[in-house]
C-alpha cells in the first residue's frame, strides 16, 4: 500500500522526477512547447504513476510542497531551452485542483517565481481538468483570472471526458483544449466517429480556442487531425516522454 510517509520522503530525498513530451506544431511537426510530467522511480514498487500517487498528495495536503516542487523544476527547465534553444519555447504544468484551492497566494507565488526566472507569464500554460472548472469557487476563479491578466496560458486538459460544456471554456476564456486520448485513439480513415474531434476543433476555433491532440499513436491519426485543422499534436507517434537530457538533445537537433 503507498503510504503518506513514502510520498514525503520521496520529497525530502529528491526521488521524483520530471520527464518531458514534446506538443508539435501539426503543420511544421516541430517542437514547440514540452508537457512536464511527474515521475516517482520508488526502490521497492519501481515507477509509480502520478495517477496513483496524485490522488494521495491530494487527500494528504503534500500536493503543495509537490505542486510547488513540480512548477518550480519545470519553470527553471524552460528558463535553460528558452535562453539555450528558443526564446518562444513554451511550458505545459499539470495543475491539480486541490493545490489551486489549497494556496492563498497561488497566483502571486508563481508570478512572482516567473519574474525571478525573468520569464515572461506568456511562457506557461497551465493544465486544468474540468472538475477545476465544475467544482470551481469564486475564489479560485479569481486565481485562474490573475494569472491569465498577468499573461498566462490555460489549457483545458482531457476534454471530452467528464461533463464538458463549451459555456465554461467561454467563461473562464481558456486558451488552449487538448482533445483526450480516448476520442484520438478512434481515428481512422472513413469512420463516421471522425466527426467527433472534428467538431471539437471547429468550435474551439470559432471561440478562439487552439487544439491539442493528445494521445497521437499512429501517422493516420496525425494526418486526419491535421486535414481537420488541429493546431498541436502529441502522442508517442511524435515522441513519449522523456528525460530532460533526451528532450534537450531532441530540441537542439530540431534547431
Ligand atoms: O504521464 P502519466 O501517465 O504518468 O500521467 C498520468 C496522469 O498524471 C495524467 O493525468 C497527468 O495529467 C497527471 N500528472 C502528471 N504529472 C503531474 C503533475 O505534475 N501534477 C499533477 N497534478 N498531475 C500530473
Ligand atoms: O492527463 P494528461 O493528459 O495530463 O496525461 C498525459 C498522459 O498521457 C501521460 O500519462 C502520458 O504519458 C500519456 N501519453 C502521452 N502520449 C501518449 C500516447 O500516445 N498514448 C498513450 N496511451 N498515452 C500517452
Ligand atoms: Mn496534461
Ligand atoms: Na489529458
Amino acid at each position: 500500500r503507498l503510504l503518506l510517509r513514502d510520498l514525503q520522503q520521496a520529497l525530502d530525498e529528491g526521488d521524483f522526477t520530471l520527464h518531458y513530451q514534446p506538443i508539435v506544431d501539426m503543420q511544421s511537426q516541430r517542437t514547440i512547447k514540452a508537457e512536464a510530467l511527474l515521475r516517482w522511480q520508488q526502490s521497492v514498487r519501481g515507477q509509480v504513476s502520478p495517477a496513483q500517487f496524485i490522488p494521495l498528495a491530494e487527500e494528504s495536503g503534500l500536493i503543495g510542497p509537490l505542486g510547488d516542487w513540480v512548477f518550480q523544476q519545470a519553470t527553471r527547465q524552460l528558463a535553460e531551452w528558452r535562453a539555450e534553444l528558443d526564446p518562444d519555447f513554451q511550458m505545459s504544468v499539470n495543475v491539480s485542483p486541490v493545490q489551486l484551492q489549497s494556496c492563498k497566494q497561488q497566483a502571486q507565488t508563481w508570478l512572482q517565481h516567473l519574474h525571478d526566472l525573468q520569464l515572461p507569464s506568456s511562457a506557461l500554460v497551465i493544465e486544468l481538468t474540468e472538475s477545476v472548472l465544475m467544482e470551481s469557487d469564486k475564489e479560485t476563479n479569481a486565481k485562474l483570472q490573475t494569472l491569465q491578466v498577468a499573461g498566462m496560458q490555460l489549457a483545458l486538459d482531457d476534454f471530452g471526458t467528464g461533463y464538458s460544456s463549451l459555456s465554461y471554456l467561454k467563461r473562464l476564456d481558456i486558451d488552449y483544449l487538448k482533445i483526450d486520448r480516448s476520442f484520438v485513439n478512434q481515428l481512422t480513415p472513413g469512420n463516421e466517429d471522425n466527426v467527433l474531434c472534428e467538431a471539437i476543433i471547429v468550435m474551439a476555433h470559432q471561440l478562439g480556442i487552439r487544439v491539442v491532440a493528445e494521445g497521437v499513436e499512429t501517422q493516420e491519426q496525425h494526418d486526419i487531425l491535421r486535414a481537420a485543422g488541429c493546431d498541436y499534436g502529441q502522442g508517442y507517434w511524435y515522441c513519449r516522454p522523456v528525460s530532460p537530457e533526451d528532450f534537450g538533445a531532441r530540441l537542439r537537433e530540431e534547431r
